[in-house]
């Protein structure tokens, strides 16, 4: 179960972030709108939500998941791959300061992306991306074995995170589109498969029995649905038009 998240509101500058996704800029006004119905759906899902006020410097710093894996054990401060996302760490180590935790660092010339982490139980899949590299991966799965938990490396060929293709939704059930439908390390798992005229809603976030749902993939929230979960629809298009998810807009723990 988790009790909290903590978010960063999205800055003017996001209109500036890394992009692939070919479907426009971003609108400012209607990000901010979003975002506020993003932190009242986890606050629906029990969550206290802590806000981290934007940052002008970083266009991307709103996917505020890249910079911190956060464990029930330990926070690790990543090192994002992405050279202008770099900076955007300076700032989480303060603001989880107060919850108390071991505090651990991704440092050069590993990097990693905690878009890239997915965590079920004590075990933590690491993807290697374009963002997350061998060194990266080594660093975090010893800082992971020191507190008594376990990694494995999943490398991607199509994605830009781990977790864009693929969604764990506990009781040993994911939610995975494409490369992740055929990879050896799930392949003793339920997979739901993610159509693929709705690949972006593979990344869906479970939250305490609930799923979160991106707006507009009918298919994927039924075929979550008829699992039996309840799930909680949020509109993140404006997000989405720089590759980013409804995970990588939080920190849950
Ligand atoms: C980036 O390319 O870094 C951002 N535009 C999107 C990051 C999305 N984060 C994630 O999937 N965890």
């Amino acid at each position: 179960m988790f009790t909290k998240a903590m978010v960063k509101l999205p800055c003017r500058n996001m209109v500036n972030g890394i992009s692939h996704a070919n479907l426009g800029k971003p609108d400012f006004a209607l990000a901010l709108e979003q975002h506020a119905r993003y932190r009242k759906a986890l606050e629906s899902c029990g969550l206290e939500v802590i806000v981290l006020e934007a940052d002008e410097a970083f266009a991307d710093s709103t996917f505020i998941e890249d910079t911190c894996l956060v464990t029930p054990r330990c926070a690790i401060i990543t090192n994002p791959g992405a050279g202008t996302r770099k900076g955007e760490i300076a700032s989480i180590g303060a603001a989880l300061d107060s919850f108390g935790m071991a505090m651990e660092a991704i440092k050069a010339p590993g990097t990693l992306d905690a878009g890239d982490v997915m965590m079920k139980g004590n075990h933590y899949y690491v993807g290697l991306s374009q963002r997350t590299n061998l060194q990266g991966f080594e660093q975090l799965s010893s800082i992971l074995e020191k507190y008594q938990m376990t990694a494995s490396a999943v490398p991607l060929s199509t994605v830009l995170h781990l977790k864009t293709g693929i969604s764990y939704l506990e009781n040993d059930c994911f939610l995975a589109f494409g490369e992740f439908l055929t990879k050896p390390a799930f392949e003793k798992f339920l997979l739901l498969p993610v159509d693929p005229q709705e690949a972006y809603a593979a990344n869906c976030v479970w939250i305490n029995d609930r799923v979160l749902v991106p707006g507009g993939f009918p298919k994927t929230q039924k075929m979550i649905e008829e699992k039996g979960y309840a799930t909680l629809q949020v509109d993140v298009s404006e997000f989405r038009k720089l590759d980013g998810g409804l995970s990588c807009l939080s920190l849950r723990f």
